[in-house]
């Protein structure tokens, strides 16, 4: 039988994923009134946080500020438990505005999609789950997350292992016994610095192989009661004002009042830098990024902080040899992600707990029994990997993506990652990434920003509307001017003196770039009108709606 001859079903709009930014632009494509489905992989919502589900696992950004600002009944009305929620309650989160605006009904849930090709012929984005299902969209919205895609390192003889070997991001559901067990963790970036404390707490013996240190600094969360959340939500509507101004997209709610820096931290004497560091280190939390304005930009000012962090841990970790290992040595701080930590250099004070620096003695292969590195086979039960993501592109580079003339997507990235705003590439008609590459995503609140793209695609397709035939895509040079400015702004901070995967290190072969756009939110905000603004002139659009062709020509 001939395909077509094949119900194949047809929507204006298909979204991939069902994390916060997709459920967020399905809520915005029903209002609209637009025909729309939703493909997630997963068996529920919640995206990173249905998946990262490892002992510790929590969000390091406030609750009160990292959730929807889109519905005031959903601000007014969820309550959090934690002043950083644990995955679970993220998920419940996730789930209870799902259920609020009876949004599972257009989700398909295990269904994985794996190639989105688009027809010339129709203008219409061919989509393929892993099943086989085929569907057509006018629009292919790709809400596939930035850290989604699981960095597993290809080392010798890894699938010989005798025992369970979980990766953090893709934790089973129904656990992972490691009551009495011994466990090796390998990697110490967020997602470690998290779940080692925990992981000591009930292994026999814990071995950790840390190829970088990371700098944690004390999360201190606490639970929260209705009459602190009471006073936030009291005028939800002015912080989330304050949010989209502040560094990074939110304020850590003790610092409300100082959302950006204002100084270099070379201006004031070591006296009032010190205070301030106090005051933040007392706080908790991820506020340090905006002490100072010159710490991304200034090595001198970078490590007044770096020192201040260094001795912190030193005061923390009682063997000074252990100690020494856990500092970082040859990046700048904050050029690899920040981390939040509860007791994580104080677990090294554990009798049950071994560190290993792999930088002295790398991985050399993995056997039935452990992991052998310098020479040294580590005996254990358990191999935990946390290592990280294939960030911002790993997910996109999963699902076959093929534009105008089958050009592959992962083709038109080969030799760096290149979009216009993060949100649309040259050749790509109609394709959307939300959070993607080249926007300020991992450096501005992803769901603050997932909801300003929600309404940014949702005016792209209001315009195009007119006409079925209809299809934008960026302009070559658009992409190009994008790049430049970007890696312009990168070339002017600390970031490229780092290996990290905002940078694409961690994945062999990547193209060095920075993935992250590091101008302000409402630097970002503003190209996004303008590109918009006037008859899309950053734009190439085919099948010349009224709304936009008379300038657009
Ligand atoms: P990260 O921050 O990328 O951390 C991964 C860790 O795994 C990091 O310490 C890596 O060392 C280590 N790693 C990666 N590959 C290897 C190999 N082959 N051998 C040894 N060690 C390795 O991922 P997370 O999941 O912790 O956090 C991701 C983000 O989620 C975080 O930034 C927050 O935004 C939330 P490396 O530093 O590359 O030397």
């Amino acid at each position: 039988m001939k395909e077509d001859a094949v119900a194949v079903r047809e929507f204006e709009v298909v979204i991939v994923g069902a994390g916060f930014a997709g459920l967020h632009m399905l809520y915005r494509a029903r209002k609209k009134g637009l025909s729309v489905r939703l493909y997630e992989a997963g068996s529920g919502v919640g995206g990173t946080w249905y998946w990262n589900r490892y002992p510790g696992a929590r969000v390091d950004i406030e609750s009160m500020e990292y959730s929807y600002s889109f519905s005031e009944e959903v601000q007014q009305e969820w309550k959090w438990t934690e002043r950083y929620s644990p995955q679970p309650e993220l998920v419940r989160y996730a789930e209870f505005v799902a259920d609020k605006f009876d949004l599972k009904r257009d989700i398909q849930f295990d269904s994985r999609v794996a190639s989105a090709v688009f027809d010339e012929q129709t203008a219409r984005w061919e989509i393929r789950l892993q099943s086989g299902e085929q569907v057509r969209a006018r629009f292919c919205i790709m809400a596939t997350g930035l850290l989604s895609a699981p960095n597993k390192p290809k080392i010798e003889g890894i699938e010989s292992f005798a025992g369970p070997q979980p990766q953090t991001s893709l934790w089973p559901k129904e656990g992972v016994a490691l009551e009495g067990k011994r466990v090796v963790v390998i990697g110490t970036g967020s997602s470690a610095v998290q779940a080692i404390p925990e992981i000591a707490k009930v292994a026999s013996h814990l071995t950790v192989l840390q190829r970088t240190p990371a700098y944690a600094i004390p999360a201190r969360n606490h639970a929260i009661d209705d009459v602190y959340q009471d006073k936030i939500k009291a005028d939800y509507t002015g912080l989330r004002e304050i949010e989209k101004n502040a560094f990074g997209g939110f304020v850590s709610l003790s610092f409300m009042d100082r959302p950006v820096p204002t100084k270099s931290a070379l201006e004031v004497d070591e006296e009032e830098r010190i205070a301030e560091y106090d005051t933040r280190w007392a706080a908790g939390g991820l506020s340090f990024y905006a002490t100072f304005t010159d710490l991304l930009f200034s090595k001198d000012a970078n490590e007044t902080l770096a020192d201040y962090v260094k001795a912190k841990i030193r005061e923390r970790v009682k063997d000074p040899e252990t100690a020494e290992k856990l500092i970082p040595k040859d990046y700048p701080i904050l050029t690899k992600r920040l981390c939040a930590d509860t007791n994580y250099y104080e677990t090294y004070n554990r009798e049950n707990v071994t560190l290993v620096d792999l930088r002295m003695n790398p991985i050399e292969r993995i056997t039935p029994a452990g992991v052998v590195a310098g020479g040294t086979l580590h005996e254990c039960d358990v191999i935990v990997w946390a290592t990280g993501f294939d960030a911002m592109s790993g997910a996109l580079d999963r699902v076959d993506i093929r534009g105008r003339g089958g050009r592959r997507l992962k083709d038109h990235w080969s030799e760096g990652l290149r979009t216009f705003l993060g949100l649309m590439c040259a050749g790509f008609p109609n394709m959307v990434y939300m959070n993607g590459p080249g926007s300020p995503s991992a450096f501005f609140h992803p769901i603050l920003l997932g909801e300003y793209q929600g309404e940014w695609i949702e005016q792209v397709i209001d315009d195009l509307g007119a006409d079925p035939r209809a299809t934008l895509e960026p302009r070559a040079e658009s992409e190009d001017e994008w790049q430049r400015h970007s890696d312009e702004l990168a070339s002017l901070s600390l970031f490229p003196a780092a290996k990290s995967w905002y940078m694409g290190d961690n994945i062999p072969g990547k193209p060095r770039r920075m993935l992250v756009y590091l101008g302000s939110f409402a630097s970002y905000r503003q190209h996004c009108e303008e590109a918009v603004a006037n008859g899309y002139p950053k734009f190439r659009i085919e099948g010349r709606p009224a709304s936009v062709a008379a300038v657009a020509s």
